[in-house]
């Protein structure tokens, strides 16, 4: 029986009680990674961190950019399952559209 149940089988008034604090731990993140590559389209690219990264297209133009002349840029920062499927979602366009964009995830 929990402290407040017994209160009230006393015939206690039920007050608000300090429960034990719940572990509210922050998921580990992760980055979600755009590798340069010579065919994959400029534009192509844009549009995916428009539409999957939910970029702007001055931010997008800038990650595309980023990828272009450095080799790679972090798309954005995401939990485990959201990074994954946006890694999958990523592939599977570039896959489709026959372009051989790579997009990994890591730890942040
Ligand atoms: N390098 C490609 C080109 O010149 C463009 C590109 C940018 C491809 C970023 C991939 O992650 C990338 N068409």
């Amino acid at each position: 029986m929990s402290p407040k149940q017994e209160r009230q089988r006393e015939g206690g008034a039920a007050v608000a009680e300090a429960e034990p604090k719940k572990k509210l731990k922050r998921p580990p993140m992760y980055k979600v990674i755009l590798h340069n590559d010579d065919f994959t389209p400029m534009e192509f690219v844009v549009l995916l961190l428009r539409q999957i990264f939910h970029k702007t297209e001055s931010d997008a133009t800038a990650i595309m950019l980023h990828a272009h002349t450095q080799g790679f840029a972090v798309a954005g920062v995401y939990a485990h399952e959201i990074a994954e499927e946006k890694v999958n979602r990523v592939s599977a366009l570039a896959r489709e559209a026959q372009f051989p964009l790579l997009c990994t995830m890591e730890p942040d």
